[in-house]
């Protein structure tokens, strides 16, 4: 049997999206993270044969479109990697406003788009540029101890801003492109702790990326990220979900004030500029939002044929 996906390959600051437009199994109705389960439960080797190599690589995110089940939104997405889900991605979402240009879908304005972990609202500028408002952020545990073998204790915060990040604000490496390989090291270090420590977020979520955070070189940046995926890579944008977690921990420091402009840089160079507002529900919370531009890079088919032993994609 063969398949073929339609898919939009998209760039944000570096970091590749592939959208899946057509041609997966049908997900059903129901809420988004409904349809995540049902993806995940029945046709997760489809995510797989998106992502994983030899037709992806480690560092991808994908996008599944399904319609939306509320109906002020244009359209419904799950996000995943090639190791599993993402709640949110803020590349991603970046990424489908200017797939959903591309193909004409959408023109400058206020759009919303409906994730698993809830609604959140884009505006395509005239310029090209997403402006995206997320769903509310929030730091969890602050200034938590951790002993990362072999490096020793160090500090970081839990902290949500669409996925769960633990951050480091003073990392032993300092976060140059130069030290990659050894900030990768030492994230993976971080992970593995977190996971021997039993760090959890709440009702034990785990804590699946890893943001170290240094100063920027960039002249109108704030902070320089690098940031460390569920999937073992490095995100090369400076992480949309990862710059709102950053955002909630500068707010619960008294660092920053709502309305003020974060320009944060990723590893790879790339800037995203973000503010926030004090959530009107809980004053623990902030809404970001994150302004980045994201460009189209290939419309293809992809072909899974079941007679090649690799269809459905390489374990990671
Ligand atoms: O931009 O939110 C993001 C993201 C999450 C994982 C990779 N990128």
């Amino acid at each position: 049997m063969i398949h073929r996906l339609r898919v939009l390959d998209t760039h944000t600051g570096g970091e590749p999206t592939r959208i899946l437009l057509e041609g997966g199994p049908d997900l059903g109705r129901g809420s988004l993270a409904a349809r995540l389960e049902r993806l995940r439960n029945q046709h997760d080797r489809f995510r797989r044969a998106m992502l994983c190599e030899p037709r992806g690589a480690a560092h991808w995110v994908g996008a599944w479109l399904v319609e939306p089940a509320d109906s002020s939104c244009i359209a419904g997405v799950i996000f995943f990697n090639n190791v599993g889900y993402l709640g949110m991605c803020g590349h991603g979402a970046i990424g489908l406003m200017a797939a959903l240009a591309w193909l004409g879908r959408i023109g400058p304005g206020r759009h919303r788009l409906e994730t698993p972990v809830g609604v959140v609202e884009a505006e395509l500028r005239a310029d090209g540029q997403v402006c995206l408002r997320n769903v509310p952020a929030y730091r969890y545990r602050a200034a938590l101890a951790l002993e990362v073998p072999p490096w020793g204790v160090v500090q970081g915060d839990v902290a949500w801003g669409g996925n769960w990040f633990f951050l480091v604000h003073d990392p032993p490496v300092a976060v140059r492109p130069e030290n990659r390989e050894a900030l990768w090291a030492f994230a993976q270090a971080v992970r593995r702790a977190l996971d021997a420590s039993d760090i959890r977020g709440p009702e034990g979520a785990l804590i699946d990326h890893v943001e170290l955070l240094g100063p920027p070189t960039h002249p109108e940046a704030h902070s320089r990220n690098f940031v460390l995926c569920p999937g073992g890579q490095y995100d090369r944008s400076p992480c949309g979900t990862g710059t709102c977690a950053h955002l909630a921990c500068l707010y619960a420091e008294g660092q920053l004030a709502p309305g003020t402009i974060w320009r944060q840089e990723g590893i790879g160079g790339a800037l995203f500029e973000a503010y926030f507002e004090r959530d009107p529900e809980d004053p623990n919370r902030i809404i970001p939002w994150i302004v980045g531009e994201a460009h189209v890079m290939a419309e293809a088919n992809l072909i899974l044929d079941e007679r090649d032993p690799l269809c459905w994609g390489m374990e990671p």
